[in-house]
């Protein structure tokens, strides 16, 4: 019997895609999607829409009930740079939005949980290369330690309570149909634009600043693979390590160039390199791969190509 799905941040960078790819899989009918705002965008026209405030577990616990769903989603987040600005908001809004998805399991009103963990769960003392699942964990971030914690709970509700809960750690995304919104890794979606409409690029990084990326079309199948995957298979119930690609801006520059000779790239770092600068460089996932049958696809050369591909 197909799952019915409430997706909570359904027309952010994820939901987006997400959405669409959930509505192809189960049917436009079993998947509910929600944001805070009605836009007028594919989300919203393509099939069932509710506006929600991902913070009112009423509002939540009503959409469960009205269409009987048996998955949530929560996508709804403030990202890395946004939350250092508003550390208070950013704080209640990814911690309480969590709880009360937490909570509808635990009182048996739904069955499965999706929740986005990230990298940014690393912090400064972590060792920067091939970073494994277990290390040492002292995020530097508002949003890096809404996330440990978010993960500490996970485990938590899953031990004690036998909630149903899966989660990744996502990498720097990138995708060409939605533009990203408030992390530190945005700039490697901005710089494919901006190649293409000006031919030059001022980056907030600096040149050798490496971090772990995935292309979206390989972040939306392991979304889909963990939840599809017998609960027997889910053997870390806190977030699984989740790695494709690791480059620094100048080398996603080198690649651009390849396709885009005249394209030039300049380097100003703001107030996001210190959070760059706290991430690991890149991911060691062999647990996922072990465990649930991890596989990526996309590289950054098949990556890069796909991109401008599709933007043009
Ligand atoms: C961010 O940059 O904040 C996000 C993330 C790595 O979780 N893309």
């Amino acid at each position: 019997m197909n799952p019915k799905i409430l997706i909570i941040g359904a027309c952010g960078q994820i939901g987006t895609e997400l959405t669409r790819q959930l509505r192809e899989l189960y049917g436009v009918e079993n998947v509910i999607a929600s944001d805070i705002r009605k836009l007028n965008n594919d989300v919203v026209n393509s099939g069932p829409f509710e506006v929600i405030n991902a913070l009112d577990f009423n509002q939540i616990e009503h959409l469960v009930e009205i269409h009987n769903i048996t998955d949530i989603y929560l996508m709804a987040a403030l990202l890395s740079a946004t939350a250092e600005k508003n550390p208070a908001f950013a704080w209640d809004l990814n911690m309480n939005s969590l709880f009360h998805v937490l909570n509808l399991a635990k009182a048996k009103k739904i069955k499965k949980i999706f929740w986005p963990s990230s990298i940014a769960v690393f912090g400064p003392t972590t060792p920067k290369e091939n970073t494994s699942q277990y290390t040492i964990m002292e995020p530097s971030t508002v949003y890096g330690i809404s996330k440990q914690s978010g993960e500490r709970w996970c485990e938590y509700y899953n031990h004690v309570f036998g909630v149903d809960v899966r989660s990744v750690r996502y990498p720097g995304l990138i995708s060409w149909s939605t533009p990203p919104g408030g992390g530190t890794t945005d700039y490697a979606v901005d710089i494919f634009h901006k190649a293409l409409l000006d031919k030059k690029y001022d980056c907030f990084l600096t040149a050798q600043t490496k971090m772990p990326m995935m292309y979206m079309e390989d972040a939306i199948a392991a979304t889909i693979q963990i939840m599809q995957a017998p609960a027997a298979k889910i053997k870390i119930r806190s977030s699984y390590n989740l790695a494709a690609m690791s480059f620094s801006p100048a080398e996603i520059a080198r690649e651009i160039q390849k396709h885009i000779p005249e394209f030039t790239i300049t380097y100003h770092a703001d107030f996001r390199q210190k959070i760059a600068d706290s991430w690991p460089a890149s991911i060691n996932d062999v647990q996922a791969r072990e465990d649930w049958g991890w596989k990526h696809k996309f590289d950054l050369e098949s990556m890069t190509t796909n991109m401008l591909g599709n933007l043009k």
